[in-house]
């Protein structure tokens, strides 16, 4: 390394690489730009890369991310924050993660996030039932991918 380092490297310090880059997903009351539609996740879809991070943010009162069970690819990590929490998240393992606000879920409340332009748990995915308005929810980020 010494001797390497030794000529000019005062010039030209190297830069941490970070090891990905940070994305933020707000948790919201309302949705942003429909009013009629309450408890959101802002983006609701959102596509990253492999090492990316996403931190949830708890920016109104009474949300959470948890991802969904069946929604998630094999060997990642599920995540279940706490309510009224920033929640920070890495995604290492490429393919199709569904989460949910606890709390609205039945609401309708879930997001997508598509590692690495890989969807091949697309179908594992689009099998998990949900309640309520959640089942449509879904559907229509799920249909967002395939369009
Ligand atoms: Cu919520």
């Amino acid at each position: 390394m010494g001797a390497l380092m030794s000529a000019g490297a005062a010039m030209s310090c190297p830069v941490p690489v970070p090891a990905g880059k940070s994305h933020s997903v707000l948790m919201l009351n309302t949705g942003c730009g429909d009013p009629d539609m309450p408890n959101v996740f802002e983006p609701a879809l959102l596509r990253i890369n492999v090492g990316d991070t996403v931190t949830f943010l708890a920016t109104d009162d009474g949300h959470n991310s948890a991802s969904k069970r069946g929604m998630i690819p094999e060997g990642a990590e599920p995540w279940n924050g706490a309510v009224d929490e920033e929640l920070t998240v890495e995604f290492t393992v490429p393919g199709i993660y569904g989460h949910i606000c606890v709390p609205h879920y039945e609401w309708g409340m879930v997001g997508l996030i598509v590692v690495g332009g890989d969807m091949h748990n697309l179908a594992a995915a689009k099998k998990v039932r949900h309640p309520g308005t959640a089942r449509k929810a879904f559907r229509t980020l799920l249909d967002k991918l395939e369009a």
